[in-house]
């Protein structure tokens, strides 16, 4: 079955409400045409983002009743250390309360200033958390990350040839540590293959440098190794993760995302010393470590989401779901990213709008229009996420796509949901001469996508 139906039912529903078209032109104007600053009650079907968003499962919502809430050395840590250290593999198994905090704790740690992250792409709070530190956060995806159309079954593999040039530039004294992001978010969701990771690892065991995944949606990504990669179709999942994770040395985990939790993260690694000052900060900033900046519920229904993500009935369902929406907009004509990504469609607002100017936003011009249209959220990924202002030259450094993320919650939307957004955007896409350009009125110095304000411009505007 190319699209397989929903492997649940469902036994809680929350009732969404419809707004009309004057409404949200009203909500845009106030929100600054941030749809980061509309308030979730206007929204009809919510795709700005799939993090913290899931639908629990009973078992889940069982275990939150079997929270024990002590200070110290509650059960729940135990299950939850547990599940980690057997999808992982890793000693140290540290909880947070969401997936940046790990990333803080572990640069914080291990990254000083004028030293350099390599990653295939950082997402948008691991670049911030080493930038942070004053080091350099590099993004060495393969070329042909940046090409819409360019359909590679693993297109988030590292470029490996860029990699080594980077190691013998700067030096491994510099590299505290190399990165891989599965699946990687900031390019379409795309899956990086097993073979790709073995060599990684091959190459920073050359050069002593230590492989840390950002493992947000590490199910995902072993889902599409088991679907594309010779040699894994008869591998059960949880030995596809064992194998890729036994090449790093630790992760950093959004349990937002592939945890099927609604907040918890961790940290999971093997170095004693790097884990002992990690835990001597999380005491400082986040908690004691048998909870983290969680409750013991929340690391109860973490360590049944885990086991929960990795079951493959899900996961077809779950890839076919994002699938189902990227062949109806493809099929119609509408521009994506191909191929379809794990966690959400992506819009190519370059081709989408071709006659809004780049320092007009396209992306985030379409994706305005998309929710005054139909009440449709998306989030911009583009300029205003990751464009940068050039002090020296005062000139913006533009980001290579452009594009608007539609990301599926998990276990939210019934596949009905999912052809109105294709049918609105497919309509959208029809009328799309009439969506106008933006421009920026307020920004922040950093992740200015959360708060910036924009008015729209007067009128399309031709390149
Ligand atoms: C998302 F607009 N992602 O995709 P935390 N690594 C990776 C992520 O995708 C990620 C984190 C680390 C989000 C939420 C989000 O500016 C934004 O649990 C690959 O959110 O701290 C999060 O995990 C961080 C959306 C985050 C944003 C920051 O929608």
């Amino acid at each position: 079955m190319r699209f397989p139906s929903e492997p649940f039912k469902i036994k809680v529903v929350e009732p969404i409400r419809r707004t009309t078209r004057e409404e949200r032109e009203r909500l845009l104007q106030e929100a600054g045409y941030n749809l980061f600053q509309v308030s979730a009650a206007s929204v009809y079907v919510d795709l700005l983002t799939d993090s913290g968003t899931s639908a629990m499962s009973d078992d889940q919502w069982a275990g939150m009743m079997l929270g024990n809430e002590s200070y110290a050395g509650s059960k729940n840590y135990y299950h939850f250390e547990e599940a980690v250290r057997s999808i992982f593999g890793y000693r140290h198994v540290i909880p947070t309360h969401q997936g940046r905090m790990a990333e803080n704790l572990l640069f914080s740690t291990v990254v000083k200033a004028g030293m350099c992250v390599p990653n295939n792409i950082h997402f948008d709070t691991t670049r911030a958390n080493i930038e942070h530190q004053h080091a350099e956060a590099l993004d060495l995806v393969i070329k042909e990350a940046y090409d819409p159309q360019c359909e590679l079954p693993f297109k988030g593999n590292m470029d490996l040839v860029r990699l080594e040039d980077v190691i013998n530039r700067v030096g491994p004294a510099r590299i505290p540590l190399a990165m891989v992001t599965i699946t990687n978010n900031s390019a379409g969701g795309q899956p990086v293959s097993m073979d790709n990771i073995r060599r990684t690892r091959a190459l920073l065991n050359r050069y002593g440098i230590p492989l840390f995944f950002d493992a947000c949606r590490f199910a995902e990504n072993c889902f599409f190794i088991k679907e594309r990669e010779p040699g894994y179709t008869d591998t059960p999942m949880p030995e596809i993760a064992r194998e890729l994770f036994g090449y790093g040395d630790g992760c950093t985990m959004s349990a937002k995302k592939d945890g099927l939790v609604n907040i918890g993260g961790f940290l999971s690694l093997n170095r004693d010393q790097w884990a002992q000052d990690i835990t001597n900060m999380l005491i400082l900033v986040e908690g004691f470590p048998t909870y983290g900046g969680l409750a013991g519920r929340d690391l109860e229904a973490m360590a049944r989401g885990l086991r929960e993500v990795l079951d493959e009935d899900y996961l077809r369902f779950r890839i076919g779901q994002v699938r189902y929406l990227g062949e109806l907009l493809n099929n119609a004509g509408v521009p994506i990213l191909k191929p379809i990504g794990g966690h959400a469609v992506y819009l190519n607002a370059k081709e989408f709008v071709p006659h809004i100017r780049r320092d007009e936003f396209p992306a985030q011009a379409l994706a305005v229009a998309l929710y005054r249209e139909y009440g449709i959220r998306g989030v911009e990924i583009g300029t205003v996420m990751f464009g940068k202002n050039d002090t020296a030259t005062g000139r913006t450094i533009y980001p290579e796509l452009e594009m608007v993320r539609l990301a599926i919650p998990r276990r939210v939307y019934t596949n009905m949901q999912i052809t109105y957004v294709a049918e609105s955007i497919i309509d959208l896409y029809r009328d799309r001469e009439r969506i106008r350009g933006l421009t920026l009125t307020y920004e922040a110095p950093v992740l200015r996508h959360f708060t910036a304000r924009f008015q729209e411009a007067p009128c399309a505007t031709a390149r």
